[in-house]
């Protein structure tokens, strides 16, 4: 079964917003397989953001993410991380629909609320950077 990984980002947090991200994935039938509050070390959210190593925000968006704390979501079914994506909106605010997460609550491109992955490689990857194996928990879904 699919899964995907969302980090309710320092911004989301800090605005109450973890809340309305669950319920947001809950209510289109997704399963919460994983769910951690931490706060970041500046390796990990290297590590988490590595394909943008070279990018001219790289080291503002690494102490931003590890400047408050974050919450971890694994979130499992069919299409998850292309419906996910589509839940998310834009990475830009600016661009991204009314009722996206970032649409509707997004402040800047960099304070976009949310991080979820973008491709299934990626999910595997991000998933194993910050939930260990028996972290995720399987259950039968009622
Ligand atoms: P995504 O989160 O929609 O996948 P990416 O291009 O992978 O977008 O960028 C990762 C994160 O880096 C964004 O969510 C945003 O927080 C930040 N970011 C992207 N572009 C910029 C920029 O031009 N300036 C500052 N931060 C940026
Ligand atoms: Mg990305």
């Amino acid at each position: 079964m699919e899964q995907t990984l969302l980090i309710v980002k320092p911004d989301g947090v800090k605005r109450g917003l973890v809340g309305e991200v669950i319920r947001r994935w809950e209510q289109a039938g997704f399963q919460l397989i994983g769910l951690k509050f931490e706060l970041s070390t500046k390796e990990k959210a290297s590590q988490h953001y590595a394909e943008h190593i070279s990018k001219p925000f790289f080291q503002e968006l690494v102490n931003f993410l590890t400047s408050y704390p974050i919450v971890l979501i694994c979130f499992q079914g069919e299409g998850v991380i292309e419906k996910s994506r589509a839940i998310i909106g834009a990475t830009n605010p600016l661009n991204a629909a009314p009722n996206t997460i970032r649409g509707e609550f997004g402040s800047s491109i960099q304070c976009n609320v949310i991080h979820g992955s973008d491709s299934a490689d990626s999910a595997k990857r991000e998933l194993a950077l910050w939930f260990k194996a028996d972290e995720l928990i399987n259950y039968k879904s009622s």
